[in-house]
């Protein structure tokens, strides 16, 4: 009798199909907040970037813009599709950030909205039937707005930067740079990193995530365009028979896509063509992880001396009962009312 023939294959190098055929079905979540004052460009620049993508729920393309005017804290979900890959894009803007005379805790509702995705996550993840796929609503990353007219950080700055890169990835950009000279632009540049070197500010990407030389290469020279000096235009302008997105000023027109002109094209290619699993992978294991973890060492601390409190006989029977819930509903982080 011959021997079973032997397949040698066994095809499991079709893994990568296969999760990308599952990821493509499922679709995924991109969430950025916007920070900044009012005026800046926040709205064009995030038009630029994505409303050539933009498609409606039939389907279709369309030119309608992502967000206009703002007056609270707002998120908008559009779906953007290239290719067959959708991502549900949400722009969370901010209003008349830092706009006041006294801009003291103008940083509180941001950190707070942030905070309250992280703790609404938290919650779903805790609950004992828990849903198969959690409605990713945490915050992947801020564009930080620079005011071009100032010398470099301001004091508002570095108190809003301190408390937002703690929560989240923070991308700053110099807003309107096409207000600068070029020397202007580079000595700006150069203030900022060496200002936040100084405050101990760190935005992404990460050093300790360089992982491979490649991205040790690739981040080094992202770190060195940061803050990227944009532009944005919802304009189109005929050039001498090019049509291209930019600004038309007295002397001549500025292209947005020109490098020469500005970082616009390199900081969407880093948000949307390298970096764009990475700002999403770096939420979930850097500043959720961080605030899953020290949320559920303040529930362990609070049963302890409950417990404790029980043990020595100074709390009414009731309050045990309570400690004996799971820990779904007692998060000292409460979320917001989620839509
Ligand atoms: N010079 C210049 N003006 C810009 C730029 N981006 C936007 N603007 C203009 O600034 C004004 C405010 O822009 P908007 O996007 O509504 O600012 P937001 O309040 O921060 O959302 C508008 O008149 C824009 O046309 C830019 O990069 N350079
Ligand atoms: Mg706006």
């Amino acid at each position: 009798m011959s021997a079973p023939e032997v397949q040698d294959y066994v095809g499991f190098d079709t893994i990568t199909q296969q999760m990308e055929r599952k990821f493509l079905k499922r679709g995924f979540n991109l969430n950025v907040i916007l920070v900044g004052e009012s005026g800046m460009g926040k709205s064009t620049l995030v038009n630029s970037i994505f409303s050539t993508h933009l498609v409606d729920s039939q389907g279709r393309r369309t030119a309608q813009e992502v967000i206009r005017k703002t007056t609270e804290i707002s998120p908008v979900t559009q779906t953007l599709e290239e290719n067959g890959v959708r991502v549900r894009l949400t722009i969370i803007d901010t209003p008349g950030f830092g706009d006041q005379c006294n801009n003291e805790g103008c940083w509180v509702p941001v950190i707070k909205y942030i905070k309250d995705q992280h703790a609404a996550y938290l919650a779903r993840e805790l609950k004992p039937f828990r849903d198969r796929i959690i409605n990713d609503t945490r915050v992947h990353a801020c564009l930080y707005f620079l005011n071009p007219g100032s010398r470099g950080l301001r004091p508002l700055d570095v108190e809003v930067l301190k408390r937002l890169t703690e929560v989240t990835n923070v991308i700053p950009v110099i807003a309107k740079s096409d207000s600068m000279t070029t020397d202007e632009r580079t000595l700006f540049k150069r203030r900022v990193k060496e200002e936040m070197a100084f405050h101990r500010i760190s935005v992404y990407p990460y050093a300790c995530d360089d992982d491979v030389d490649e991205d040790r290469a690739l981040n080094a020279s992202i770190r060195d365009l940061i803050p990227f000096a944009v532009v944005g235009s919802e304009e189109t302008i005929d050039v001498d028979g090019t049509v291209v997105r930019g600004r038309r000023h007295g002397w001549g027109v500025i292209n947005i896509f020109d490098e020469a002109h500005c970082d616009f094209v390199h900081l969407r290619n880093f948000m949307l063509r390298t970096h764009l699993s990475d700002l999403i992978e770096v939420t979930a294991q850097r500043h959720y992880e961080q605030f899953r973890t020290s949320q559920l060492r303040q529930i362990k601390e609070l049963r302890d001396q409950q417990s404790a409190a029980a043990a020595a006989g100074a709390v009414p029977p009731g309050a045990v009962v309570a400690q004996q819930q799971p820990p779904s509903a007692p998060l000292p982080h409460q979320p917001m009312a989620q839509a």
